[in-house]
């Protein structure tokens, strides 16, 4: 570490950013148990692993300008980490909480407190596990109020809702990507979706628990739709009830309504829902957008139940049927696009403009040869293949003796490099047929290096190799104006155009359109190392993902705290 001046004048600005905003900010203390827990669910009991013996976990409720010291304690037989997704822990990467990224997992017996405030981000965002799949049963809201004295840019509304959309496994799903890792074939599909971890009356043995949300007639309730399933974009309805979007991964939108929202996972969309029908009971339904042509899918439909409180009873009555929403089909990719594409910020923004780092970033599957010598129980993918993902031909590796950012905080060396190419190494048609011979990408632990405050422009280019499918792409410790997407090869000459440098919307998790691309900016202001990665956990595991490596700046407000004395070691 560079000694710090104070002195410097340069510093002088950064000294007076770290005092202000200081006055109302509340500290939240929690307690996080990770640890087996027996739920009944289609029939069957399973023992999954929850925060506190919840599921969904606990909801985490502050303002804007908040701290939250969470101290999570492992009493699960596996490693575990929590993310905080979406917060941009600004300075404090070490409490991001991917495992090998900004820390070492946590494990069985052993805790470690998550220290961060959160700063000007306002609306829902979630916490989920980052070790292995056990997000799939490890996840809850984090909801972020106005600051004390501000309100929201719309009437508040009679009642708030949480809607987290999850994804079941009548099956331990660390058994899944078990499974899936060592034969090298692609994971089981789940066997249900759930609202607020209920699948809903059109699972067996799921009646009686289906989630109801109650409401009076005439009033506002605001939805804060979370999609924190595992692998599957999902398409998000309420029967005969418009939804207004005024919200996403904790900004706000310009307000728009629809019948129908596509959430990747890792996104959030706050709606606002006015109870202005008959009074009765209607089902609110997820399901499936599923991009990719031909591969399996879990088909199934969730639902919970939108209840006018004067249509509920309680004993001896019998309820009516609730009315069913429509959803698009499955691979209607034209209503997933004309929903993300209707995301404005409320008003002007201030885009960068002059691009400092003009990045280009193809993201798709791929398939790995089967090594020499290897049994074929280890090469279960097409053709005695192993199923792999890159971006820019890099399969991602996670450091097993290190994190990545204790390796950069402390210098040692050896654990990653810094040579991710800013551009893919071959230029390729890269949503058409592509050749056999770039289908098997290399491997490896590669970031790439970013100067502190640098403007940063990436175009993520999906590809059609092995089979085209939409990306739901995530970014730790940032939010990114998304300033175009399209379909296609992305061509500089004819697609700069439509850039919108305006208003584009500000979020966290991208859905790269399947054949397509999108472009995202943002300004490199915050130290520390950063994984960008598909939400899809499926192609986590398989290497989709890189991490940045941000420099800090001059003086100490620019600069990466140093690591908690509690943080574990691997
Ligand atoms: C995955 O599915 C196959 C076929 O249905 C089944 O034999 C296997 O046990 C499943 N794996 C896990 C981990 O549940
Ligand atoms: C969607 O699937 C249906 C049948 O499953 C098929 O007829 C249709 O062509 C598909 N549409 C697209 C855009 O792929
Ligand atoms: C850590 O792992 C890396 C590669 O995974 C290896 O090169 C390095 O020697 C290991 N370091 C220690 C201390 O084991
Ligand atoms: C794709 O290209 C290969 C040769 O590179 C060819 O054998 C195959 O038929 C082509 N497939 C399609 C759908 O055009
Ligand atoms: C990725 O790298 C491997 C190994 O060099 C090469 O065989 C393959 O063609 C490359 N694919 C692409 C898309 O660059
Ligand atoms: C648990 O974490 C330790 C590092 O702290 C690592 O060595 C070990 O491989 C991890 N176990 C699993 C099952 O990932
Ligand atoms: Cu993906």
């Amino acid at each position: 570490m560079k000694p710090f001046n104070p002195l410097s004048s340069l510093c002088f600005v950064c000294i007076l950013l770290l005092f202000a905003n200081a006055e109302s900010a509340k500290i939240h203390y929690h307690d996080f148990v990770v640890q087996a827990t027996l739920v009944k669910r289609l029939c069957e009991i399973h023992n999954i692993i929850t925060v506190n013996g919840k599921f969904p976990g606990p909801t985490l409720e502050v303002n804007n300008g908040d701290t939250l010291v969470v101290n999570v304690v492992n009493r699960a037989r596996y490693n575990v980490t929590i993310h905080w997704h979406g917060v941009r822990q600004m300075r404090t990467g070490w409490a991001d909480g991917p495992e090998f990224i900004t820390q070492c997992p946590i494990r069985p017996g052993k805790s470690y407190t998550y220290r961060f405030t959160i700063q000007g981000q306002e609306g829902t965002l979630w916490w989920h596990a980052h070790s292995s799949w056990l997000r799939a049963t490890v996840y809850g809201a984090l909801i972020i109020n106005p600051k004390e004295g501000e309100f929201y840019p719309f009437p508040k509304p009679k009642r708030e809702t949480p809607i987290l959309l999850g994804e079941w496994w009548n099956t331990n799903p660390i058994d899944v990507v078990r499974q899936a890792t060592r034969t090298g074939a692609a994971p089981n599909i789940s066997d249900a979706y759930t609202i607020n971890s209920q699948p809903g009356d059109l699972y067996k043995c799921s009646s009686q628990d289906t989630t109801i949300v109650h409401v009076d007639s005439g009033e506002i309730n605001l939805l804060r739709v979370i999609n924190a399933a595992l692998n599957q974009q999902l398409f998000f309805a309420v029967a005969n009830h418009k939804l207004t979007v005024v919200g996403a991964d904790a900004t706000y939108v310009k307000p728009f309504t629809t019948s129908v929202l596509m959430l990747g996972p890792g996104q959030t969309t706050d709606v606002l829902i006015k109870a202005d029908q008959q009074p009765a009971r209607y089902y609110m339904a997820a399901r499936a957008y599923a991009s990719a042509q031909g591969a399996p899918f879990d088909d199934t439909t969730t639902t919970a139940i939108l209840e006018y409180n004067t249509a509920s009873c309680s004993t001896n009555c019998v309820k009516t049927k609730p009315v069913f929403p429509s959803l698009p089909a499955y691979n209607d990719t034209s209503t997933a696009t004309a929903f993300s594409t209707k995301f404005r910020s409320p008003r002007r923004v201030e885009v960068p403009k002059e691009i400092d780092e003009n990045l280009f970033f193809t993201v798709g599957l791929g398939l790995e040869n089967c090594p020499r010598g290897a049994p074929s129980s280890y090469c279960q993918g097409p053709s005695g293949t192993r199923f792999t993902a890159s971006m820019n031909n890099v399969s991602f590796t996670l450091p097993s003796n290190n994190s990545l950012l204790q390796a950069h905080y402390q210098g040692i060396s050896g654990v990653f490099s810094t040579d991710f190419p800013a551009v893919p190494p071959v230029k390729f048609d890269y949503t058409g047929n592509v050749s056999r011979s770039l289908w098997q990408p290399i491997r490896g632990t590669k970031l790439y290096k970013l100067k502190y405050g640098a403007k940063v422009q990436v175009v993520l280019q999906g590809t059609s190799i092995f089979s085209a499918e939409n990306h739901p792409m995530h970014l730790h410790g940032y939010d990114f104006y998304i300033i175009a997407e399209g379909f296609g090869n992305f061509n500089p000459k004819t697609d700069t155009f439509k850039f919108n440098l305006i208003d584009p919307p500000l979020r966290n998790t991208a859905s790269v359109p399947v054949n397509g691309w999108t472009v995202i900016r943002f300004i490199a202001n915050n130290p520390g190392v950063w994984l960008m990665h598909c939400h899809l956990d499926v192609h986590i595991t398989w290497g989709l993902a890189m991490a940045f490596l941000v420099e800090n700046g001059v003086c100490e407000s620019e600069s990466l705290e140093p690591p908690p004395l509690d943080l574990p070691v691997c």
